[in-house]
């Protein structure tokens, strides 16, 4: 394998270099991106095999190059995708080093020793790791059902075994990227306009005149095509008014920004609304014609004056009057954005239902400006006998207790798997592909006693990763550079489709999701479900369904579609909403009648403990998550993280910058390993920002040796350690878990026990 000059890399990134401050301004973020001119000298030179981009979920699709040695040169984004423009972020850009990374899990792994005491394992052949599971599976079908061993995705490598379970007959199954992240938001949004958002989320912000940011933070938070439309919005002079706690990148580049207490943006939207309905800046012909139930609406929001939020939410009423002002003057282009993580305090579908109903109130559905309305191309279903019905699903685990669990509730399922459940949902294995809930879902603690109770885990995976501690089996996922995936059918303005081929084979002897999965199925009996060899057959069979064929689409990469319907309402035009009343609702007829708010209202979540400051988590731009942090050409970029602290605290404490610091939560937790502090007034007196994905601590030893990440192994602080109070969204069951606390410690607590 020819080695990659690094600076070949840097030479394309060289803005992200510069970029590798905690916030670089947006401008930075741009010339990070790949310059056309670079892509223009590159296409004679190489061939280029296409792509779909999974260094994170915004799928952007690209093409990898490859020089005459077949090394891997570079990923671009293909100019004619929606999610990129044809331009990849500098992650997208840097995700070559997810191939190259030479920590990564080179062959099937089977445990030898106890699961509590070192994680030792053992180099496996394929077969042998395939026959423990198959062995593993069987065992807990026999016990317990079939329906006990429970699947944890994420990602594009999660259908393939969810085929596998649903073939088998297990339906007990989620991922933290719904509960953990989405799914009160879409909650929020099928819950008034009898539809949700899906990624990439419809909001028309090349159009907008007004754009609102509640705590999403565009330019931290790298979704491609939105930044993108952000910048543009910003060359056009948009207004942009941001609501975050803490004066972020894309505060600093918003009309107002608007430094809330947090925990308070329900009082916030609800004194929007109050200003837009007594001033009569809503849409008024829009509201009247698709909206149900304003005049509810009026009477309830009267009690929410801006007066009264700006002592709720330290945000002075002249602010609220104006920014709603400036929201009605932008209507119908004024978009509210929807969020995504938006799991936050334990009321995330009523303040996402908040959002929505601002938006109708301002008529941005179907409208220019606003949100558009999607259309996706239909592949067809792959042709196989009926999956079997289990006898109990994800379904039964959080349904009954929330009317809005639309998904699997993640961290219900691995409740069901504590030694103390004994109700009749028992989860006794766990199957974990491209997913790490040991950052991912609350609480940390909880979740290793969870993992230490199942009786049988297999981790699939491409690096040493913390999840991968726990497992009796963990099998070496090929890269997204190295493997085909389902086509990505993107719901946009125009409906298309996109090709992850695979650029090179599987370094080693890790194996695409597709063989890995069809493997175990074969081993289970189920070749029925699996009636061809290679996945390729597959999507030439669905392509061909649709009038293309894989030969074509791995010339053009993407492909569009014409269009259907229509992207916007017509004016006056009838519309069918998917509710109960047919309208936007305004009042949730559905909420009233199971009992939950049909309109949002504001409870406070309490103050901070006396001692503690708040902890305030989210991305950076170089990372997603923990998952790129050992990428070799991301880590040179952001290798290390900061706490941000405001001066005050940092007088209170005697801290200076760069200084090494503890954290420890109200349960006593103390985190596993240091960070170095950054003042900065950019975050509020009484809170700290942690990035999140930081403070690795897989470590597994291999035949003796220890394996882990060694770029980032014990590099900084997990937000997920400190994470203790976690508030539980009672609509979908999701978890809510910004209300959390830390105190700062300058001493090192480990001290004693490495002098002695
Ligand atoms: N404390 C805290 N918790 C959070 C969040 C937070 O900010 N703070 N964010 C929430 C959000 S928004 C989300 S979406 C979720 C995401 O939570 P997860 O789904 O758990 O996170 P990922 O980073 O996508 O998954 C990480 C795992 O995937 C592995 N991996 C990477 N690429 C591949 C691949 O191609 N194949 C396979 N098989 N494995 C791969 C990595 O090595 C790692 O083990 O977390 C949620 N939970
Ligand atoms: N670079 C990069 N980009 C990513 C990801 C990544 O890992 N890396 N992950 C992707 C994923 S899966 C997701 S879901 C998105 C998440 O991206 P967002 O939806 O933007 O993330 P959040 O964590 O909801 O928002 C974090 C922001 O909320 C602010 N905040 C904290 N508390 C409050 C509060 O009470 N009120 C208000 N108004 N703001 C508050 C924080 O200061 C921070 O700026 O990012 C995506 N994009
Ligand atoms: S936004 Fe960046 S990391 Fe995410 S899919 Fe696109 S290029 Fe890849
Ligand atoms: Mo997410």
């Amino acid at each position: 394998m020819g080695k990659l000059n690094r600076r070949d890399f840097i030479k394309i990134s060289g803005g992200a270099a510069a970029g590798a401050m905690v916030t670089p301004p947006l401008t930075n973020i741009f010339q990070s991106f790949v310059s056309k001119k670079e892509k223009h000298l590159l296409e004679g030179e190489a061939t280029k095999v296409s792509t779909v981009c999974e260094v994170c979920f915004w799928n952007c699709a690209g093409w990898v190059y490859k020089d005459r040695e077949n090394n891997i040169r570079k990923v671009i984004g293909n100019d004619i995708d929606p999610h990129c423009n044809g331009r990849l972020c500098p992650r997208g850009t840097g995700g070559l080093g997810m191939y190259y990374d030479n920590d990564r899990l080179k062959t099937p792994l089977i445990r030898v020793k106890s699961k509590d005491g070192k994680q030792s394992f053992r180099k496996a052949t394929w077969d042998e790791a395939l026959d423990v599971i198959e062995k593993g599976m069987k065992n807990i079908e026999k016990k317990y059902g079939k329906e006990s061993m429970a699947l944890l995705f994420h990602g594009k490598t999660g259908p393939h075994f969810e085929h596998l379970f649903k073939a088998w007959g297990s339906d007990t199954m989620g991922e933290p990227a719904g509960a953990q992240c989405l799914i009160t938001r879409e909650a929020g949004f099928i819950a008034t306009y009898g539809s949700g958002l899906g990624s990439p989320e419809p909001t028309d912000i090349t159009n907008a005149d007004c754009l609102v940011l509640l705590g999403h933070h565009i330019g931290e938070n790298m979704h491609n095509g939105h930044v993108q439309d952000v910048s543009t919005l910003i060359d056009r002079g948009g207004t942009i008014i941001t609501v975050d706690p803490r004066f972020s990148t894309m505060a600093a580049h918003s009309t107002s920004w608007l430094p809330i207490k947090p925990g308070t943006d329900i009082a916030l939207l609800l004194a929007w609304m109050n200003v837009i309905i007594n001033e009569e800046l809503y849409d008024r012909d829009y509201v009247a014609k698709y909206t149900y139930g304003f005049e509810e609406l009026k009477q309830h929001v009267q009690k929410y004056s801006p007066e009264w939020a700006a002592g709720i939410t330290t945000i002075p009423a002249g602010d609220i009057y104006k920014s709603a002002r400036q929201m009605g003057g932008g209507s119908p282009r004024t978009i509210v954005h929807p969020g995504r993580h938006t799991a936050w305090y334990g009321d995330d579908t009523q303040r996402t239902r908040a959002i929505a109903i601002l938006n109708a109130l301002l008529g941005a559905w179907g409208r220019k400006g606003g949100f558009y309305f999607t259309e996706k191309v239909k592949l067809p279903k792959e042709v196989h006998p009926p999956f079997p019905k289990p006898k109990w699903t994800w379904k039964n685990i959080s349904k009954e207790k929330h009317k809005m669990a639309i998904m699997g509730i993640t961290n219900e399922i691995m409740d069901n798997g504590l030694p103390e459940y004994k109700g009749p949902y028992k989860v006794k294995g766990m199957f974990f592909t491209a997913t790490n809930p040991i950052q991912s879902i609350p609480d940390e603690d909880k979740i290793k006693r969870i993992l230490e109770n199942q009786e049988f885990i297999v981790v699939v995976d491409t690096m040493p990763s913390e999840i991968t501690g726990y497992a009796d089996v963990v099998l070496p996922e090929a890269t997204y550079l190295e493997r085909l995936d389902h086509i990505r059918t993107s719901h946009h303005k125009s409906p298309n489709i996109a090709l992850r081929y695979p650029a090179v084979k599987p370094r080693w002897e890790s194996k695409p999701g597709w063989w890995i999965a069809r493997e175990i199925g074969l081993r289970l009996g189920l070749k029925d479900f699996y009636e061809w060899e290679d996945f390729e057959e597959v999507l030439d069979w669905q392509l061909k369904q649709v009038g293309s064929s894989m030969e074509e689409m791995k010339k053009l990469g993407v492909k569009h579609f014409p269009r259907k319907t229509p992207i916007y309402l017509k004016k006056d035009e009838d519309y069918w909403f998917n509710t109960n009343t047919g309208k936007i609702e305004l009042y949730s007829t559905d909420f009233a009648e199971w009992g939950y708010d049909p309109m949002p209202t504001y409870k406070p979540h309490g103050d901070i403990p006396a001692g503690y400051l708040r902890l305030i988590y989210g991305r950076i731009p170089m990372h997603t998550f923990g998952r790129t942090l050992n990428n070799p050409y991301l880590n040179e970029l952001k290798n290390e993280p900061k706490l941000w602290v405001n001066p005050k605290v940092a007088r209170i404490y005697g801290l200076n910058n760069e200084q090494e610091v503890w954290l420890q939560n109200p349960k006593g937790k103390i985190s596993s390993f240091s960070i170095k502090v950054r003042i900065t007034e950019r975050i509020r007196h009484n809170s700290v920002f942690l990035p999140h994905g930081f403070g690795n601590k897989g470590r597994i030893f291999v035949d003796g040796k220890v394996q882990e990440m060694h770029l980032t192994y014990g590099r900084g602080i997990s937000d997920a350690e400190m994470i203790s109070n976690v508030l539980i969204d009672p609509e979908t069951g999701g978890t809510g878990m910004k209300n959390n606390f830390v105190k700062i410690l300058t001493d090192n607590p480990y001290k004693k026990e490495t002098t002695s």
